[in-house]
C-alpha cells in the first residue's frame, strides 16, 4: 500500500489543511505529528527508505523504534495538500531515543519540523502515562489564545478557569485544565521538557505569545481540542473587549453540577472564588 493511500495520512492532510483554513498556520507556522501503529507501519513497509540518522537533540527512550509522520521544517500547511511528499515525512526513532532517520516523504532535502523534541517528549508522556490512546501532537498559532497571553496572568489556574467559563462545553472537553509555559526560545530541548511536563497533566498547553499545543487519541479529538480551546478564547477576547467585567457567569457550584451531570472529574483548584 502507498502512504499517500493509507487512512492516516490522508487524515494527517485534512487536519493540516482545516488548521490552514482556521488561519492557524501563516507562513511555515505550526507543525503536527502522528504516532503510527504497528499494523499501519507493515502496510507502507515497501515504501520505505530509510536516510542517515540523525540526532534529535533530547532523549526519548520509550519511543524507541516508533515510527512518526511529521510536518516538515519550514514547511508551509498551505502546502501540505498539494504536496504532501515534499511537505512531511515518517522518521524511525532509534534504539538509544536519540536519534531518528527519514524513512519516507521530505523528498526535497528536507527536515522534520523544528519542534520535534517538543513533539517526541509530549508523545512520550502521553505513551506513558496513557498508553496506546494517544497518537496525534498539534502546534499551531491561534490568535485569540495568543492574545489573551498579554491580559492574563500566565497561570494554569486562570487560563483554564476563564475559558472553561466561555463555554458550557469546556469544562467537559478539557476536564483537566489548560497548563501554560511563560515565554521561551522555541524550537528545543528546554521548551520540550517544560510542556511536556505540563502533558502529564493536561492535554493543552499553551506557549504565550506563540501558540498553542494539544495531544488527542485521533486526528478528530486533537483537531476538535484545538477548535474548542481556540473558539473559547475568542469568546473571551469578544467579552473583555465589551467591558471590563462580566454582569453574569457560571458560577463554581454550576461546574460542580456539571461535572455530576456529565461524569467528569473537574480539579478544585480551579474553581476558587474570585
Ligand atoms: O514554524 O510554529 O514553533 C514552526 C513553528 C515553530
Ligand atoms: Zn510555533
Amino acid at each position: 500500500m502507498k502512504v499517500l493511500e493509507t487512512e492516516f495520512a490522508i487524515g494527517f492532510i485534512r487536519m493540516a489543511t482545516d488548521g490552514w483554513n482556521q488561519g492557524w498556520h501563516e507562513r511555515n507556522g505550526g507543525n503536527l505529528s502522528y504516532r503510527i501503529k504497528k499494523e499501519e507501519i507493515d502496510q507502507v513497509n515497501e515504501e520505505l527508505n530509510p536516510g542517515k540518522w540523525q540526532a534529535i537533540g533530547t532523549e526519548v527512550k520509550d519511543l524507541s523504534g516508533e515510527y512518526f509522520l511529521v510536518t516538515g521544517s519550514g514547511k508551509y500547511f498551505r502546502n501540505l495538500e498539494i504536496n504532501p511528499e515534499d511537505s512531511m515525512g515518517i522518521v524511525e526513532i532509534d534504539e538509544t531515543g536519540t536519534n531518528y532517520r527519514i524513512c519516507w516523504g521530505l523528498v526535497n532535502g528536507g527536515r522534520p519540523t523544528s519542534e520535534l523534541p517538543t513533539h517526541l517528549m509530549n508523545h512520550q508522556v502521553k505513551k506513558q502515562t496513557k498508553g496506546d490512546d494517544m497518537r496525534v501532537i498539534y502546534h499551531c498559532h491561534p490568535a485569540n489564545v495568543i492574545a489573551l497571553t498579554f491580559v492574563l496572568p500566565l497561570k494554569d489556574q486562570v487560563f483554564t478557569r476563564e475559558l472553561w467559563e466561555m463555554a458550557t462545553e469546556c469544562p467537559v472537553v478539557f476536564p483537566d485544565g489548560i497548563g501554560v509555559v511563560p515565554w521561551m526560545v522555541p524550537g528545543g530541548r528546554e521548551i520540550g521538557e517544560k510542556t511536556s511536563e505540563l502533558m502529564k497533566k493536561y492535554d493543552v498547553a499553551i506557549w504565550a505569545h506563540h501558540g498553542m499545543f494539544v495531544a488527542g487519541e485521533n486526528f478528530d479529538m486533537a483537531f476538535g481540542l484545538m477548535h474548542t480551546v481556540e473558539k473559547s478564547a475568542e469568546i473571551l477576547v469578544k467579552v473583555m473587549s465589551m467591558s471590563k467585567e462580566k454582569l453574569q457567569t457560571i458560577k463554581p457550584d454550576e461546574f460542580r453540577d456539571l461535572a455530576r451531570e456529565f461524569k467528569v472529574t473537574l480539579p478544585e483548584k480551579f474553581l476558587y472564588e474570585k
